[in-house]
């Protein structure tokens, strides 16, 4: 289906290690097409007036990781064809080529991330990019799911890395887009096509600086008390021009083994973000501020929103009403 595209395409892929992997394999089969890479404003899981009128002087525009909005693709695919790659939690979108196993009802267990269901439908060997952005959207984590442990630690044999150095590199790709550096970001899978050994992931100097500088913000954040709401909630509320909200999320739920909620209130001049870890599924929540208006979107454990400064309180009550009354933990 991929090789078939005809004319000029657009990629629209996640900002993060998973999305950036994941333009890498795709970038890399299609290399004998017009096709230039791009992702949203970073922090915006969904596309601008302006990005959608872009994608439609494309005859193809194909989107990895990132479960944008129904009507943003309905109005893309009014122009251009449209082929979406993902894993995350969404209704299948008809008419298009949506191609999401968890989507379709999969086991989420089974594709842990895009790069990886990229890679299965490309039929390659299991190779850095497949592996990495597994490792980008887990972490440590993955280590408790027996098939991809087993993967990941043969992989790691057979190239001669450590696990700690697969975390390293998605900290180091992942240090861009925190950053807030949209230019590095969709530069990033062309320097992955280029690189012929994991070394030049690890000592990317640039990448590296930007890693010193997150590492003291985040560690400064998190030695800021948090509110403990009951045995089983915490909420965090931070102030950061940095996109670093879901590492700070992660840490205190994964330090904690508690409902973790975060709200930062320094990205977005008019608007906050909030950030939700939990081991309950958080789908009703999603659909919830989805029907409020706010943009919201996640996994199953996990749900980002984008809520106006005035409905933030309101909407943090519904989701701490949500995990207190159901109780996972
Ligand atoms: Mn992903």
């Amino acid at each position: 289906m991929l090789k078939k595209l005809n004319g000029t395409g657009l990629l629209i892929h996640h900002w993060d290690t998973d999305g950036i992997c994941s333009a890498q394999l795709l970038l890399k089969h299609l290399g004998n097409k017009n096709i230039k890479n791009q992702t949203p404003h970073i922090g915006n899981y969904f596309l601008t007036e302006e990005e959608i009128n872009h994608c439609s002087q494309h005859d193809f525009v194909i989107i990895a990781d990132m479960a944008l909005p129904e009507e943003n693709i309905l109005k893309i695919a009014k122009n251009s064809k449209v082929i979406i790659f993902d894993h995350h939690i969404q209704k299948e979108i008809k008419n298009i080529v949506h191609h999401n196993p968890v989507a379709k009802g999969a086991d989420p267990n089974l594709y842990p991330s895009t790069s990886w269901i990229i890679n299965k439908y490309l039929n390659k060997p299991i190779n850095l990019f497949a592996i990495l952005g597994i490792i980008g959207d887990h972490e440590h984590r993955i280590k408790n799911n027996k098939t991809f442990q087993k993967i990941i630690s043969d992989f790691c044999q057979k190239t001669n890395l450590t696990f700690e150095d697969l975390l390293k590199m998605v900290y180091l790709l992942d240090s861009n887009y925190k950053i807030g550096d949209k230019k590095e970001v969709e530069k990033t899978p062309h320097i992955l096509l280029r690189i012929d050994d994991a070394s030049e992931i690890l000592n990317n100097k640039q990448w590296n600086r930007n890693l010193t500088l997150l590492t003291n913000e985040i560690e400064t954040l998190l030695k800021k008390p948090a509110r403990e709401i009951n045995d089983n909630i915490v909420l965090k509320k931070i102030d950061t021009p940095y996109n670093i909200i879901s590492t700070i999320t992660r840490k205190i739920a994964w330090e904690t083994g508690k409902h973790t909620v975060v709200i930062n209130t320094g990205f977005f001049t008019d608007k906050n973000q909030i950030y939700v870890r939990s081991n309950i599924n958080l789908e009703p929540m999603i659909k919830k501020g989805v029907s409020l208006g706010f943009k919201a979107g996640g996994k199953k454990e996990v749900l980002g929103a984008i809520v106006p400064k005035d409905k933030t309180d309101f909407f943090v009550e519904e989701i701490l009403n949500f995990l207190q009354n159901n109780r996972g933990v």
